[in-house]
């Protein structure tokens, strides 16, 4: 069997997470269905990145240890994936004891190797804040975040050596070209970072102690993205007694990431993985951000829109559809409330939804709910369709196959609409009336088999709509598959449901505005 493994970032445990950082889960676990329907063994790893400066500072804040505040953020997380139905195979914490000595393992066979090496951090540093910054990165020459003097300071630290993997780096983004999604991401990372001359990296911290402890000289604390990168690894076992997993599934085949994280996953990790001698990921899928029309979305500002609020109103799957169907590889999308009512009004319950009301109903009413038998000859007009139909199934897999959910969920409503279209043009009410029967009979089969072919497609975007779809056109298990969805001949002995259940119910769009206020 064909092995698949997606990761997501590990997420920072500071707060609630709101829509835009639980898109890169939706986005992964949306990948992950897809991968499964098409027969693949697939692993999915999320988690939390629960160590580092800005973690104590948070929990000090609220009068916690940091591992109580980690705690009850991992906790929080992982409710909040159960509510989002999230299939994850693991979930990592970066505080796990063998995550911990793992890193600890890999840094000590960095330093014997010479890749890591001793020397001295030289930064403008703002005392109360515990942090360095450049010269370009104060303002009016002082600490950026807090407006207090800084003081040139020197410390002894330990530093990765980058630049002796530059070149290597450059050749291998040339030899992969699949390896870096979109491409113009690696494009930045060339111009901005690897042609102007990669800095050695500073991998260890003495300011706080809330990290993991170089076992050789304790007093220094292994940097959190070091501490974090590495989790991909040691979450299937990676040096560990058990390696099982790590022989099974590396390299990923995808790793998703939003751009802020860009330079770690593209330049740092893939060093990391060659210093290790292990193979690089496939791909690394670099993602675009969900931005409010006041800009980011931030607790200060009070523009955080959390997945908890649309799930409880509008449901599960038309959150995910939102989320999957908005943004675009090229650039940031942009949350509006109206945006969202209006894909949930238009896109769910009259493209998609009332597709599946009228066919229902309209093979109870002249079928008495049996689907008719499809006699293999289609007609002008179904020959047409049916021809459209398995162009169009080709394209939206050959789009999801791309990673390219929010295209992909484009074509797959082109094919609603075309099929919508469909009962337009052939009038099964007309047909009904003038007794064509072998004609109604050709309409009411294509119909169902369309509905079929959405219902499956949708599965890895919308599980619960899509069984709920299949089991009102009265689709068995065995023909949920993809390996027939482009065949017209696969409905034998199909009866729908008796009375449909609307897929979704339209909304007031005033009232609808007032609730999404925040
Ligand atoms: O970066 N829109 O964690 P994180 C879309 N711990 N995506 C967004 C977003 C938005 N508005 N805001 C955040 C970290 N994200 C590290 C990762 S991996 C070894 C360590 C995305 O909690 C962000 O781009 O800050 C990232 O992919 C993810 O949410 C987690 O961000």
């Amino acid at each position: 069997m064909k092995k698949f493994y997606v990761t997501t970032p590990i997420y920072y445990p500071s707060g609630k997470f709101h829509i835009g950082t639980a898109y890169t889960t939706v986005l992964a676990d949306t990948v992950k269905r897809y991968k499964q329907l098409r027969g693949y063994d697939t692993f999915m790893l999320t988690g939390t990145d629960e160590h580092g400066q800005k973690i104590q500072t948070v929990a000090e804040k609220q009068g916690k240890t940091p591992q109580e505040h980690v705690d009850e953020m991992a906790k929080m997380a992982k409710d909040l994936w159960s509510l989002m139905d999230i299939n994850y195979d693991f979930f990592l914490r970066t505080t796990d004891v063998k995550h911990v000595e793992i890193v600890q393992k890999i840094f000590e066979y960095f330093l014997q190797k010479g890749d890591i090496y001793k020397g001295h951090y030289e930064g403008l540093y703002c005392m109360p804040c515990e942090s360095y910054f450049t010269e370009s990165q104060l303002v009016d020459g002082k600490c950026p975040d807090c407006g207090r003097e800084v003081k040139l300071m020197k410390e002894e630290a330990y530093f990765f050596n980058m630049k002796k993997y530059a070149d290597k780096l450059l050749k291998y983004y040339e030899e992969h070209p699949d390896f870096i999604q979109p491409e113009y991401r690696k494009t930045e990372m060339i111009n901005n970072f690897i042609k102007p001359g990669l800095e050695d990296l500073c991998v260890t911290r003495t300011t706080f102690d809330w990290g993991i402890k170089v076992p050789s000289d304790p007093k220094h604390v292994i940097y959190v993205w070091l501490d974090a990168l590495t989790n991909y690894l040691t979450a299937l076992g990676y040096m560990s007694d058990d390696d099982t997993l790590f022989k099974k599934y590396w390299p990923a085949d995808l790793q998703i990431i939003g751009k802020d994280i860009a330079r770690f996953h593209l330049i740092y990790w893939p060093i990391f993985l060659m210093a290790l001698d292990l193979p690089l990921p496939k791909k690394i899928l670099v993602h675009n951000w969900i931005m409010m029309k006041d800009g980011k979305m931030s607790k200060s500002v009070g523009n955080v829109v959390y997945p908890e609020k649309l799930i409880s109103r509008y449901g599960l799957d038309a959150t995910r559809y939102y989320l999957l169907r908005e943004m675009p590889e090229s650039q940031d999308e942009i949350y509006t409330p109206e945006n969202f009512i209006s894909r949930y009004n238009s896109d769910l319950c009259n493209d998609l939804g009332n597709l599946v009301n009228r066919t229902v109903s309209m093979v109870n009413k002249y079928f008495e709910g049996k689907v008719p038998e499809y006699n293999g000859t289609p007609n002008e007009v179904d020959k047409e369709f049916e021809e459209y139909t398995e162009k169009q199934v080709d394209l939206i897999e050959k789009t999801i196959d791309n990673y390219e959910m929010s295209p992909a969920l484009q074509e797959i409503w082109s094919l609603i609409s075309r099929t919508n279209k469909y009962i337009d043009e052939t009038r099964p009410w007309e047909l009904a009336k003038n007794e064509e029967t072998e004609k109604l009979k050709s309409t009411m089969y294509h119909l169902i088999e369309n509905i079929r072919k959405i219902g499956i497609i949708l599965l890895p975007f919308m599980s619960e709509t899509s069984k709920n779809l299949l089991n009102q056109i009265g689709i068995p298990e065995e023909l949920q598959t993809w390996d027939n969805l482009k065949k017209y001949d696969g409905l034998k002995d199909i009866k729908v449901i008796e009375k449909g259940q609307p897929l979704f119910i339209r909304k007031n769009v005033e009232e609808e505005m007032e609730y999404l206020k925040n």
